[in-house]
């Protein structure tokens, strides 16, 4: 016997070939955390009461996988609501950073605040992506820039997974900008030297870099990444944000899981990441909060088939997004992704760009039983509205959230 059987319900498996894999009428049964069996439930082995200790019908409502975010830098010190302003009365982004603001005030409220301050500041942020159906996030760290406080992020990070009813993937973003009292060749020297008690520490499962004019050079990241492959960490890329700098390229040559941004990627930056099976992580809330108008290459990323996820990149400068639905819209108001596509990056692509595709990302027998129910009428409504949350309900490993934590 199942633990429990969810019937008439119309699933939007988002596997195989159909649109949305949708399977209409159907049945999703979880037996220990797991998906144990998935399909139309007229196809079911026998009558339902024989089958699962609990049965729970769905009236027709849609089932999505637990949506990923699987790009954020959630946890940190402080906010930027004052840059915010300074901005809109005429300031630029340089005389902010000149005068002590951008990212590194981020870094100096990073580095002031303890850990439990710092995990009180996440928790309302996670808890409004988990209202909204997120099971699995990633959070990097890169707001510490120095190993004690870039292993406190990362420390926080994963206790917001043990605490919450949610799988973080923590991704170590040491060389994410320059700290005011070194230069980018110095610091990123550094960083390499972190690499074996990060690792040592089992507090990072990816390895992240910022490549570009303003950060760190090809060079510099390729030295960060040969220091990651050196200790088995798979690496991602903040990539060609502002600027083409072969980021791209330079991901894919290392196997990234990723290349992130990626708004001036080019033609050979796309192949290279066709050939190397990186997800293009796009982020649409860092491109409207910037006011960018240059478009990731989206046609020339499904002509060669690039997996595209979309994320929140949820940060307190260049994205302070809390909402995961939004980017499904922002993807195809700015993007012209599809409402499927969209739906895509967020399930099957964004479990890919963690490394996460043999167990999340989609509802297939074996996988973990994270699933979101939702009060909608067709899948494309996920992207369609602004500012609305239609969630029912959401399991994580089976559970329903709400009865395995009160937010
Ligand atoms: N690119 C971004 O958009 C964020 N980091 C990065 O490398 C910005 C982070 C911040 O402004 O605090
Ligand atoms: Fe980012």
């Amino acid at each position: 016997m199942w633990d429990h059987l969810y019937r008439d319900g119309r699933l939007a498996t988002m596997a195989g070939t159909d649109p949305y894999g949708a399977i209409d009428g159907g049945a999703i049964a979880v037996e220990g955390g797991r998906l144990a069996w998935v399909g139309p439930e007229s196809e079911l082995p026998g009558p339902v009461e024989t089958l699962a200790r609990t049965v729970s019908d769905l009236g027709g409502r849609w089932i999505t996988p637990g949506l990923i975010d699987c790009h954020t830098h959630l946890v940190y010190g402080g906010n930027r609501a004052a840059e915010f302003e300074l901005r809109l009365k005429g300031a630029s982004y340089e005389e902010i950073a000149r005068a002590g603001g951008g990212i590194i005030s981020t870094v100096e409220a990073t580095r002031q605040a303890d850990e439990e301050s710092l995990f009180q500041a996440a928790l309302p942020r996670l808890a409004a992506l988990m209202a909204e159906g997120v099971t699995t996030i990633e959070i990097k760290s890169g707001y510490g820039l120095n190993l004690e406080h870039e292993l406190k992020q990362l420390r926080v990070a994963r206790q917001l997974g043990t605490v919450l009813p949610i799988t973080v993937k923590t991704t170590f973003l040491g060389a994410h900008a320059v700290p005011p009292d070194s230069d980018a060749e110095a610091y990123s020297e550094s960083v390499v030297a972190m690499m074996p008690e990060v690792a040592a520490s089992g507090l990072a499962d990816a390895v992240d870099a910022f490549c570009e004019s303003i950060a760190f050079s090809p060079e510099q990241t390729a030295r960060v990444f040969q220091a990651a492959r050196h200790h088995r960490l798979p690496v991602k890329l903040h990539a060609d944000q502002l600027s083409d700098l072969g980021g791209a390229a330079l991901a894919a040559r290392f196997g990234a899981l990723s290349a992130d941004h990626l708004e001036y990627t080019s033609e050979d930056g796309v192949a290279a990441m066709a050939e190397a099976g990186t997800v293009a992580v796009l982020l649409p809330g860092a491109f409207y909060v910037l006011r960018e108008t240059k478009l990731p290459p989206i046609e020339s990323f499904r002509a060669n088939g690039v997996p595209i996820a979309l994320a929140t990149d949820s940060n307190p400068g260049s994205a302070p997004v809390t909402s995961l639905l939004l980017m499904l819209s922002m993807g195809c108001t700015f993007f012209r992704l599809t409402p499927e596509e969209a739906l895509a990056g967020v399930t099957r692509h964004a479990a890919k760009a963690l490394g996460l595709q043999d167990t999340h990302g989609t509802l297939e027998v074996g996988k973990v039983a994270d699933l979101c129910v939702w009060d909608i009428e067709t899948p494309a409504e996920l992207a369609y509205r602004v500012g609305y949350n239609p969630l029912a309900f959401a399991l994580k490993a089976g559970v329903p959230i709400s009865e395995a934590h009160r937010l």
